[in-house]
This record gives structure tokens, sequence and C-alpha cells, in this order.
């Protein structure tokens, strides 16, 4: 066999061996949910048909010609009775682009599509896109909301950029309509929007993230609401904060929108994030909280601290102690799959239940916000502990 014949082989089982590895729960109990062993989607999930030149005459020493560097962020949405992720992949030039991965089981053998999806390219401009969330509307499209990115013409410094929501529609992850950029009148630069499924006073509804600049949320309050009459001309004019950030709380730099907002008989579940300031950079946790089902607007609970928080060899990648979700799918049967990311670098999964989450949203308490409340609010746990415990 060539050298060329004998790589090709080596790395397409490689590649085989991989996709089709069982997954496993790990050693992880809370209670709340399952993590599993190995991650959904990392780099390698990426096919040698994206990579190579198969060509042993263009390419003899079978070289990776367009290399990738991570595959993370996905959003997911459940179709045909397949579980499909829109994941972030990560050109090793950077650029990400989005790219449909599929599986029959909702925690491992997903696959890529031969082809990534080929974004109606609109606005020249553009740069990078990133994170899009999906949502099966009521309206009968599937959304896709994405960071649609571009440098800042007014500011010389090379890394200023403006960030936007794009917005695109499909009915197969495979034929994608794009819309216009949503517009969203009182801020500047949007990062981590997302759509509820179901319209509001007849209004299409988005979960937005206003903030001052492209990295920093300034003056954003928090995790934005607002309405718009028209997708096909998507502007906002007002937005309400629902989630704030807190002083001295996971969400005291920034938080986001993450999963799409799933609707329980107790509220809307949202599964967002949270992010703070430490000496050793930001650092990105997935947290919880419920809103009304008549007013999504309004926050109902919000357990004090995080859901899930970057966990050993979770925390090193190409951005440490980031977790970050922008997808979740719910079955029928209640079961939930949170597809959460670490370090910017690979794709996870976590199993629970929607009432597990509700009953860990309703019943975990709020932040006690000063540690002398907290310190309080544990021996209230202890003296209840004990009390049971010695009746
Ligand atoms: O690097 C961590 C995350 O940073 C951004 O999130 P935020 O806008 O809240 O800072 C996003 O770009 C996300 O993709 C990334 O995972």
């Amino acid at each position: 066999m060539s050298m060329f014949e004998t790589a090709l082989a080596r790395e397409s089982a490689r590649y085989e061996a991989l996709v089709t590895r069982k997954n496993r729960p790990a050693g992880f109990y809370n209670g709340v949910y399952t993590r599993w062993e190995n991650p959904v989607l990392t780099r390698d999930h990426a096919p040698l048909l994206w990579r190579y030149d198969l060509n042993p005459e263009n390419n003899p020493h079978f070289m990776e010609r367009l290399g990738v560097n991570a595959v993370f962020n996905a959003g997911a949405v459940k179709l045909n009775g397949r579980y499909c992720l829109v994941a972030r992949v990560e050109g090793c030039d950077r650029k990400s682009f989005f790219a449909v991965a599929e599986s029959e089981s909702p925690v491992d053998g997903f696959r890529f599509r031969d082809y990534p999806v080929r974004l109606p390219d609109t606005c020249r401009s553009e740069t990078n896109v990133y994170d899009m969330r999906l949502t099966r509307h009521e309206d009968g499209w599937i959304y896709g909301v994405f960071c649609s990115e571009r440098k800042d013409p007014d500011n010389p410094d090379l890394s200023a950029a403006v960030a936007e929501a794009g917005i695109v529609r499909t009915r197969d992850l495979e034929t994608w309509e794009r819309l216009p950029n949503l517009v969203t009148e009182e801020s500047p630069q949007q990062r981590n929007v997302c759509l509820l499924p179901e319209l509001v006073d007849g209004k299409y509804a988005f979960y937005t993230r206003p903030m001052d600049g492209f990295i920093d949320a300034g003056s954003g309050g928090g995790i934005g609401f607002g309405l718009c009459a028209d997708i096909t001309h998507p502007v906002i004019e007002r937005e309400r904060i629902t989630s704030r950030r807190k002083y001295h709380t996971v969400t005291e730099a920034k938080n986001g929108a993450g999963a799409v907002p799933i609707k329980t008989a107790a509220g809307w579940l949202h599964i967002a994030h949270g992010v703070r300031n430490t000496a050793a950079g930001l650092r990105y946790v997935v947290y919880v909280f419920l809103t009304a089902l008549d007013d999504p607007a309004r926050v109902i609970a919000e357990p004090g601290g995080f859901l899930i928080g970057p966990r050993g060899w979770e925390r090193c990648g190409d951005v440490g102690n980031v977790a970050f979700t922008n997808g979740a799918i719910a079955d029928d049967d209640g079961r939930l799959y949170i597809y959460y990311a670490s370090a910017d670098t690979r794709l996870h999964v976590a199993s629970t239940t929607l009432d597990l989450m509700v009953d860990y949203a309703l019943h975990t308490p709020p932040d006690a916000m000063r540690s002398a409340d907290c310190v309080k609010q544990r021996c209230e746990l202890i003296d209840r502990n004990l009390a049971y415990l010695r009746r």
C-alpha cells in the first residue's frame, strides 16, 4: 500500500471508531442531571471529506488541507425522530460556520452531513457567524438565530467588531432562507439572541442581550426581551430586562440566553449562561431561571449559583473555564438533553428530565447575595437535616 493509502485507511478507521463509540454516564452526581463521559462532537468528528484532498494525485502525502480547530456551541432540534445539532465549527483559519450533525441517539453516534450549512451570503461585510439557536416555531418554520459579526468600520482597532443577530429559517435543516438581521433600536450590539417558540400578543418574541460594545455588556442590564410584529422585517423598539446581572453572582460580568426556552406547566424554562470575572479571565457557567407563561419576560424563579460549571478537563481548551449552551432537546416523554460546550472546544451532553429541572428551578434557594446570609442559608439546611436525622 502507498503511504497515501495507509494513512487514508488508518484515519478512516479512526474516524469510524470515534463516531460509532458508545457513550456512558460519567461518574458525576448531583441528582439534577447526568453528565456523559464522551463529548458528542469534537474537531475529530469533522469528516475527512472536509479536511483532506482525497485524490492521491493532488495530495500524495495525505496532508490535511483545511483543518478544523474546534466544534462546539450547537443549536439543537429533533427532526423526523432524529436528534439534530447545528454546531459551530471553527476552522484553523478562525472562521466559524454551521454544520448539521445528527443521530438516532441523543448521547452518541452524531455524524455530520456531507456539506456544512450553506448560509445565504447576503452581506459582504459579515466576517464570522456562530452560535445558532434553533426554534421550532408555532408558525411552522424552524428558525435559526445566530451571531453575525463584522469589523467595526468606525473604529481603527483591529479587534473592534459589531455583533448583530442574524436570522434564517428552514423546514429541513438543508435549505435555509435568510431574513434581515434583527434591529434592536435601543441596543447597538446583540449576541445570544433567541426566539421564543410561541407568539406573544400576536408578535414574534425574542430574548436579546443588550450590550454597549462587542465584548462588554456595559450598561446592558441582563437578558432582554422584545417583541417584533413582522419577522421578515424584524425590528424591536423596546427591550425589557428579564434575568438581571447582579453584583457578586454568576452573572456579574455578563449573561445571555442559552437554549431556546422550553414550555413547562410551571413556566418557561431557561437554560442560560452567566459570566463572572476572575484573575484568570472570564468564567462562563450555565444557569437556570423560569419566566411566567402569561408574561415570558417576568422571572418567577431563579436558583442561586450555576447548574453546569466547567469541571476537570472541561476547563481546558481554546478559551479555558467556559461551560456554554445554546441548545437542548426535550423529548415527548419528558427527558431533556442539554448540549453544552466546554472551553469553546468541544460539545458535551447532560441528560435530565423536565420534572427534575422544574424541581431544581423551584426548590433551589435563590442566591442569598452576601456571605453572612449564605452561611445562614446553609445552617438552616443543616439544622433541618440534623433535626430530621435525630427524629
Ligand atoms: O468564549 C465564551 C463565549 O463567549 C461569547 O459569549 P458572550 O457573548 O456571552 O461573551 C460567545 O461568543 C460564545 O460563542 C463563546 O462560547
